[in-house]
């Protein structure tokens, strides 16, 4: 699975184990948003974690910093 650019957003959905795994990558993410101070859009069902980047200040659309986040996020699942 990649990134999908699709609405304006990246968007890319992780699985795991178990809600355990799910959570602390969740934990490991947003310790890493929070660095960036740049947020992501998520759900969490279970062991899937969606995720979807865009950045409102730019009116909503996709730029460098979710791609900067995006590649993060892979450096942690
Ligand atoms: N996260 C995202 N995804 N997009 C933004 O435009 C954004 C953010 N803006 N996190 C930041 C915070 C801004 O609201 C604060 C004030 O820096």
């Amino acid at each position: 699975m990649t990134w999908v650019r699709q609405n304006n957003r990246l968007t890319k959905t992780f699985s795991f184990k178990n809600f355990s795994e799910a959570f602390a990558f969740m934990v490991r993410v947003a310790l890493v948003a929070e660095k960036m101070d740049h947020h992501p859009f998520w759900t969490n069902v279970y062991n899937r974690v969606t995720i979807e980047l865009s950045t409102h200040d730019a009116g909503d659309t996709v730029t460098e910093k979710d791609e900067a986040l995006a590649r993060a996020i892979d450096q942690l699942a």
